[in-house]
């Protein structure tokens, strides 16, 4: 296949990465297929012959593309005839807020919560990177981050309220069908759910009911990625 894109992985191949995982829906919304490599932390800028120290990153024929924020205008823009991810420029703008709320509010909260877990799941080539990266970024220890998960939970359960209030009122962050903007927030979730089993939402939440719609999205694409 000339359509290939790197894909963070774990131990028993979880492909737990909220970005990659906003590029994967991205190109499944397009009906794009790829194929997906696996590639531990250690190894990204080896595996990408130097091209990108992060994940996702989508080679498509000629064109090389690091960043899924980046990965989403390339397609938007190579495949207009497909459905759309954004709608038009203002979608675009309104998209990026998205991704720099889901990034900045919502991901300290979840990464904090699942710390350790997303740490004893990683391949074992992985794990004292990431500790310390992490323990450094953070200045503590990842068992006592994680200790303090209670906490955490609650504090994205308050940054999600706009969303919870607006999903009150239609069934995508977008509006009647989902665009990338709906992925965003997806892929921040999908996180979670990939490589913990702590559960950060109520059942009863209108959050976690987007959710499942997005699941089933694609004949449910993002139930089986992972
Ligand atoms: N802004 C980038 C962020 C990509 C990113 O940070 N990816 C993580 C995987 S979740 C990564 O590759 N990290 C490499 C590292 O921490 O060394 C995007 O949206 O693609």
């Amino acid at each position: 296949m000339t359509r290939k894109m790197f894909d963070l992985c774990a131990d028993n191949d979880i492909r737990f990465s909220p970005y990659c995982c906003r590029a994967r829906m991205a190109l499944a919304h397009k009906g794009l297929e790829a194929e997906f490599i696996p590639v531990g932390f250690s190894r990204i800028a080896e595996a990408t012959d130097g091209f990108s120290k992060t994940v996702p990153v989508l080679v498509d024929g000629e064109t090389k593309v690091a960043d899924s924020w980046e990965i989403a205008l390339y397609l938007e823009d190579a495949y207009p005839d497909r459905p759309l991810l954004f709608d038009g420029e203002g979608g675009r703008n309104l998209a990026k807020f998205v991704e720099q709320w889901a990034n900045m509010a919502l991901h300290p909260p979840i990464l904090k919560s699942i710390i350790v877990d997303v740490h004893d799941r990683l391949l074992p080539e992985d794990q004292t990177y990431f500790r310390e990266s992490r323990e450094k970024r953070l200045q503590a220890p990842l068992e006592e981050i994680q200790a303090r998960r209670d906490d955490h939970r609650k504090a994205l359960n308050a940054a999600l309220m706009p969303l919870r209030q607006l999903l009150r009122q239609r069934p995508f962050l977008s509006g009647e069908a989902p665009r990338f903007a709906d992925f965003i927030v997806f892929g921040s979730l999908q996180w979670p759910r990939l490589i913990s089993d702590y559960q950060l939402l109520g059942e009863d939440d209108p959050v976690a009911e987007w959710f499942s719609r997005c699941l089933d999205l694609f004949d449910g694409f993002g139930r089986s990625a992972g």
